[in-house]
């Protein structure tokens, strides 16, 4: 398994599925930003690129990550395709990449817009709070039962 990836990008999810199972990876750290060769990568240009071990490239890291995950049932990172949970699983990761995600890429992008977009984020949020806080709160606690998120997440220093 071989891993294309650049610092403080969405490749450090794939690292983090991949370390959970312990599953050896050689990372390799990918062209520059706009260089043609991350253009044989992806066709966009972007990170993380996942090689199998049969050489097949892919990309888009939550799909990186639910195929990582899958593929060691036993670990139990995710509930199994099909199963009522693993139903609840994907609209949630789907919310997050399609609904949250953008508008986070958006703030990050333009900080002036932040008292904008907090106002237009705010109402919904405040309209259907408890969902929110029960599935982040739930979150949370499974996150915080794998010894590597934690370690990941909590004891990481920042970069
Ligand atoms: N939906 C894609 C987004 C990939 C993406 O936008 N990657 C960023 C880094 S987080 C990137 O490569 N941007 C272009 C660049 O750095 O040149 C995914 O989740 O993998």
């Amino acid at each position: 398994m071989r891993l294309y990836w650049r610092p403080q990008t969405r490749a450090s999810r794939v690292e983090w599925v991949l370390a959970e199972p312990g599953e050896p990876v050689e990372r390799v750290l990918a062209p520059d930003s706009g260089r043609v060769e991350r253009f044989e990568l992806h066709p966009l240009g972007r990170v993380p690129v996942l090689e199998d071990d049969a050489g097949v490239r892919r990309f888009e890291s939550v799909a990186l990550c639910t195929w990582l995950a899958d593929r060691r049932p036993e670990r139990g990172l995710i509930p199994p395709a099909g199963s009522s949970e693993r139903a609840t699983h994907d609209q949630w990761l789907m919310l997050a990449v399609t609904e949250v995600e953008p508008q986070l890429d958006l703030i990050c992008r333009n900080p002036s817009i932040v008292s904008w977009a907090t106002d237009r984020l705010a109402e919904p949020l405040r309209a259907s709070s408890a969902p929110w806080r029960d599935g982040l709160r739930t979150y949370r606690e499974r996150l915080l039962q794998r010894p590597t998120a934690r370690r990941l997440f909590t004891e990481a220093p920042p970069c």
